[in-house]
């Protein structure tokens, strides 16, 4: 009945940094070629949502931020086959073209239609689907959740099983994913290996569970807040530790419990002297290090090269390295199968309305993932 129409809904409209959001109606568009309108049923508030409210991350304003969710087809735009109304989907924030020379390689995931980076704040065409007062609204990283309906270029969709419960897999989308990927795809951590992960929010706990499913034999989880040790290990952390508690560089307590080092160490937290702490921290010849946090734009990692001329591996991406459009079903299906939980992930369930509540509680560090539903 809306198809073709455009839809006046509700969304939470980010006019500028350091202010909250309000809640507004908007009008959307309706999909162009190649384009999909989805109703969001549920989505995930994400420290990268917090950067631009910070003002860490700068991009266009008015924007409509949110890019962790899960939905429901509402209508296609002209030439899209793959899609019809009813599908459940998932946004993907790096789309995935399947045409570009990242999308070719199969060691790669990183789409040159992404938006990460640019921050154009339009979808393909150039322009958004969203306008507010008859003023038009940027759209976010391919995405858009933050809204009752969303308008998406169909690369920037992955289509789901029907059996998927849309306010868990929406995880999937962003914070799960990108732990979990970095432990499987990029780390490739083997049974039996020995594991550090530094940062034990969201995504550093995605990474414990991506190194249990792995089979590692010790997953240490590090974090300055040994409030967080008790979910990491519920995730598959077999030991916790504080630097505080320590005298000592981290680095040598780990080198001491690991017989001089790990297999695969992990930053999972965006610090640039973390992530030298970490390379210190994987064994010679061998050691693997995989940058899973984004540092501020203007700082600057520095380490010895002796490190890396001794054989250490020193690597990162983003999204956990899932080529999105191919791996997001498999993902979804992985869960169904009861490969992985991502109940410990989830600490609260808030009306889409209570939106600031939900990013005080992730300044707070009081919740791992709050998740708003419509
Ligand atoms: N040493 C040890 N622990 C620390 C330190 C430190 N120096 N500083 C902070 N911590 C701990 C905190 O106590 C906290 O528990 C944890 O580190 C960080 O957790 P959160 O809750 O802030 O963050 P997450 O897990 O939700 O996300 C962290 C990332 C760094 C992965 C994320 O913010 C990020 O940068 N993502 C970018 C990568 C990406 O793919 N972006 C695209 C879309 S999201
Ligand atoms: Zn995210």
């Amino acid at each position: 009945a809306t198809a073709g129409q455009v839809i006046k809904c509700k969304a939470a409209v980010c006019w500028g940094p350091k202010q909250p959001l309000t809640i507004e109606e908007i009008e959307v568009a309706p999909p162009k070629r190649h384009e999909v309108r989805v109703k969001i049923v549920a989505t995930g508030i994400c420290r990268s949502d917090d950067h631009v409210l910070s003002g860490a991350l700068s991009l266009k304003f008015p924007v409509i931020l949110g890019h962790e969710a899960a939905g429901v087809v509402e209508s296609v735009g002209e030439g899209v086959t793959k899609f019809k109304p009813g599908d459940k989907v998932i946004p993907l924030f790096v789309p995935q073209c399947r045409e570009c020379r990242c999308c070719k390689n199969p060691e790669s995931n990183l789409c040159y239609k992404n938006d990460i980076g640019k921050y154009e704040g339009v979808l393909l065409d150039k322009t958004s689907r969203f306008t507010c007062k008859g003023k038009p609204i940027c759209n976010f990283i391919s995405t858009s959740t933050f809204t009752e309906y969303t308008v998406m270029d169909e690369i920037a969709v992955a289509k789901i099983h029907d059996d998927a419960p849309l306010e868990k897999v929406c995880l999937i989308g962003c914070g799960f994913s990108t732990g979990y990927g970095s432990a499987v795809n990029i780390g490739k951590v083997k049974p039996g290996s020995t594991c550090a992960v530094f940062g034990l929010g969201g995504v550093g706990l995605s990474v414990v569970i991506g190194c249990k499913v792995a089979g590692a034999s010790r997953i240490i989880g590090i974090d300055l807040n040994s409030d967080k040790f008790a979910k990491a290990m519920e995730c598959g952390a077999t030991e916790c530790i504080n630097p505080k508690d320590h005298n000592i560089p981290i680095h040598e307590v780990l080198a001491k419990m690991t017989d001089d080092g790990v297999d695969y160490a992990f930053e999972v937290i965006g610090n640039t002297s973390v992530m030298t702490s970490a390379l210190q921290s994987s064994h010679f010849g061998c050691g693997k290090t995989v940058i899973v946090g984004l540092a501020p734009s203007t700082a600057v990692m520095s380490f010895d090269p002796l490190l890396i001329l001794t054989g250490r591996i020193l690597t990162g991406a983003v999204f956990g390295g899932w080529k999105s459009k191919d791996d997001v079903p498999k993902l979804v299906c992985d869960y169904l199968d009861k490969k992985f939980d991502l109940d410990p992930l989830i600490t609260h369930y808030m009306p889409f309305e209570k939106i600031n509540e939900g990013f005080e509680l992730l300044r707070n560090g009081k919740s791992i993932r709050t998740i708003l539903t419509f």
